[in-house]
Order: C-alpha cells, then structure tokens, then sequence
C-alpha cells in the first residue's frame, strides 16, 4: 500500500537558510512585467515607473515545504536581443523557467517561439516551463486571444500556463508556489523516497489535471500522454 504525501507550503522570510536552492530564470520580451512579477512575488511591490534592467537581477524567495527548506533563485533578465548568448548561459543550469509574455502585446506573443527555441537548445531537458501571459488586468486591451495561447501550448506540450497580474498582484503567488511545488516533487521528494524507501504521491487537489484544451482563468496543467500522467507521481 502506499503512503500519501500532503504538501504543505509555507513563505519563509528572505534571510533563512535553506537546504535546496533551485535556480529559475525569467525571460520574455522587455517590457512585458518580468521585473514586476519578481517584485510583486518577493517583496509584494509594484511601481508603475519603468525601469529596463540591466543584464541580470538576482533575487530569492524561500519557502519551508512539508519538511524540507527551498529557495527559489530568480535571475531576473533583461530580455534584449544583445544579451541572448550571455542569457544562453543561464539556462544551463536553470531548473525552472518562467516565460512571460504580455496580454495585451501581440509581438511579445509572436516572439515566444524564439524564447522555446533558444530554451531547447540550451537548457537540461528536464527544465520545467512555465508560460505566464502578464497584465491580467487590462483585459480590456487583451490582443493575445485564448486560443491562440491554447494552439501554443499544445504546439509546445507547456504544462503550465498562468495568467498573472503584477500590478493587483493576482495570481503571483501562486505562480510562485506552483513553481516550489513542482521543484519540491521533481527534486525534493526522489531524495526522500531514496533515503526512506517509500513510495509517495500527493492527493493535493492542484494536482489533478485538467481537460487539455481548457484555459483555466488562472492556470492549464495539461496531460500529454499516459507517461505524463504519473509526472506528479513518484510511487
Ligand atoms: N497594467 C500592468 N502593468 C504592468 C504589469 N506588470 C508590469 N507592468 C508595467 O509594465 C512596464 C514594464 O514592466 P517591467 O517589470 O519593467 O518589465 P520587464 O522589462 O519585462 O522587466 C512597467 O511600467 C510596469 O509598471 C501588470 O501586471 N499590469
Ligand atoms: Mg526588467
């Protein structure tokens, strides 16, 4: 018989230590909310001014799962064409990537197939990807439509897709708190099957999946293929 894991998902304040640190990059056209929703996730600011970044910003987020402490690194980009080999370099050791793109700015949609392009060649296979399509609140101004985003998801087998809100915040936490659970499963909990020798999987409502050509408001888990079906399940 086996056990089942509840996960249990805690923010810690930035000057804990932690036991695993998981680097995760944020990419995307400039201008789309990069900077904003790593503000708004890290220290729950939002500032209307633009200020384009220069190279690479680092930040973190630290969480206490279940048992077991994990900080998200956030290397924060600066998204212009100059920099993409120097960007390149980043994703190599990247576990997690956020690829954000803006609601309401058709090219920064247009432009995420290069950014998939650029994340196959250069990242572990096993990267997890998460597609964020920022500015939730200026729907009013949406050109992005949803099927274009679900026609892309598809095209890409993305498993999460989020719609996020840096400005009201909506949504940001838990973009981040999906990304610490899935890094938790995926990383976290194979080291405490192999040091216990028990068989896991959670019964989190999060995880079960929805009908694949749905957007949710705020987020599409897809199920790809049976394999994929046990991708939350480490028994
Ligand atoms: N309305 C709205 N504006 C946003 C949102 N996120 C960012 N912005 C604005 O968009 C501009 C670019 O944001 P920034 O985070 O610097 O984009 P980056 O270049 O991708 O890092 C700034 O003026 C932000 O205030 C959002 O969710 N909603
Ligand atoms: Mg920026």
């Amino acid at each position: 018989m086996s056990d089942y894991l509840h996960i249990e998902i805690i923010s810690l304040p930035s000057e804990t230590t932690s036991e695993y640190n998981f680097k995760t990059v944020i990419i995307g056209e400039p201008g789309v909310g990069k900077s904003s929703i790593i503000s708004r996730g890290v220290n729950n600011i939002f500032t209307k001014d633009y200020k384009a970044t220069l190279f690479f910003d680092h930040s973190w987020k630290n969480y206490k799962v279940n048992n077991s402490k994990i900080r998200i690194q956030l290397w924060d980009t600066c998204g212009q064409e100059v920099y993409h080999s120097v960007i390149k370099n980043f994703y190599k050791s990247a576990l997690c990537i956020f690829l954000v793109f803006s609601i309401n700015n058709i090219e920064s949609f247009n432009s995420l197939s290069f950014w998939i392009n650029e994340i196959e060649q250069s990242s572990s296979e096993d990267i997890i990807i998460f597609l964020v399509g920022n500015k939730k609140d200026i729907e009013k101004e949406r050109v992005v439509t949803e099927q274009q985003i679900n026609d892309f998801i598809h095209e890409n087998k993305i498993k999460f897709y989020f719609e996020t809100s840096a400005a009201t915040g909506e949504n940001v936490d838990k973009l981040f708190e999906e990304t610490v659970k899935q890094l938790y499963i995926k990383h976290v909990i194979p080291l405490i099957k192999n040091v216990n020798n028990v068989s896991l999987y959670s019964t989190d409502d999060n995880f079960v999946l929805s009908d694949s050509n749905k957007i949710d408001n705020d987020m599409v888990v897809i199920q790809e293929d049976n394999d994929e079906k046990c991708q939350n399940c480490v028994c």
